[in-house]
């Protein structure tokens, strides 16, 4: 008797235990092993932790789940209660998220964080007029020039076949005369490889993790902008976590923060090194390719103060007065 009133509360008890331990699955557009994806899977890990598994945070990384165009939209609506997107891809759903990638706005870790500062009120509150909710934002390396030729001025880079990774990469482009192809990260290998891309913009994270030396002999180190990842929630389904598990994600997420932008800048150089280890020529653009983004940059910026109008106006005051 006794013994099964026990072994009724164990499988009461269990039921009750799976019946409100919740997993998330968590899409990523990035290799494995870019420290992206490392990050998010501590981040996954600390909260599966710190809630005792009631909270399972599963990542799935290299586009496995939805690829990197997918993810906004997944997010948004609940099919992935959590992911990670390129936060300068999502222009064609507010300007303010292209900020994130104007030519030499921020050439600087210290001045990416300041712009991140500056712009995370209007990237929040776009996120919640979306039914999202923003967790952490991570920046890439300083972007530069990947060619399968020498280039010494944006002349050079006309008719070449650039990959885009969004619409500012592709307006880019298209100032230099290339011909641009939008393509995710995880694709890049083999569009190299097939001769659909012969450039592109990237840092040299990407570049590495890619084995970009495998397609192309340059990479010119211009540095025009360091663009960031962001971690969002779609809303209801952080709104139906109890509110101490709420606290732990928010509380992973800054940790989660905090370790990936010092992770980005202690692997800047390194990543560098490993290009031209593996035979990349890797050197600074030449005074013309510099002119010649600098004056592409200002076309850049007046275009995206059109659309951006007042409220775009004054992120960027906001960011110059930092
Ligand atoms: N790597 C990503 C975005 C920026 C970067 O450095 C990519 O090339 O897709």
């Amino acid at each position: 008797m006794t013994r099964r009133i026990i072994a009724a509360a164990a499988a009461a008890l269990a039921f009750s235990a799976t019946a409100h331990a919740e997993k998330w699955d968590m899409p990523l557009a990035y290799s494995a092993i870019n420290y992206h994806s490392e990050n998010a899977a501590r981040f996954a890990d600390a909260v599966t932790a710190a809630t005792g598994g009631e909270l399972e945070i599963v990542t799935h990384p290299g586009g496995s789940l939805y690829k990197g165009d997918e993810i906004f939209r997944a997010v948004r609506t609940g099919q992935a209660p959590i992911g990670e997107r390129l936060i300068s891809a999502l222009g064609n759903e507010d300007p303010i998220f292209e900020i994130d990638a104007l030519p030499f706005l921020a050439t600087s870790f210290e001045d990416a964080m300041k712009l991140y500062e500056a712009s995370r009120p209007a990237i929040e509150k776009s996120l919640e007029e979306k039914d999202m909710m923003l967790l952490y934002a991570v920046p890439w390396p300083p972007q530069g020039l990947y060619a399968t030729k020498a280039i010494g001025g944006a002349a050079d880079m006309a008719g070449v076949k650039f990959r885009a990774y969004n619409a500012a990469t592709s307006r880019l482009a298209e100032l230099m005369g290339a011909v641009p192809t939008k393509i995710e990260a995880a694709e890049l290998s083999q569009a190299f490889a097939t001769g659909v891309a012969e450039s592109m913009i990237s840092s040299g994270a990407t570049g590495y993790d890619q084995k970009m030396w495998e397609h192309v002999a340059y990479w010119y180190d211009v540095q025009a902008w360091l663009p960031k990842n962001m971690v969002i929630v779609n809303k209801a389904s952080f709104d139906a976590l109890d509110e101490a598990t709420q606290g732990i994600v928010r509380g992973a997420a800054a940790m989660a923060e905090q370790a990936g932008w010092a992770k980005a800048q202690e692997l800047a150089d390194w990543y560098k090194e490993q290009l031209a280890a593996n035979g990349m020529s890797v050197e600074p653009p030449s005074d013309t390719l510099r002119a010649d983004f600098m004056k592409i940059g200002q076309t850049m910026a007046g275009e995206w103060a059109e659309k951006a109008g007042e409220s775009g106006q004054a992120v960027i005051d906001a960011y110059k007065s930092m």
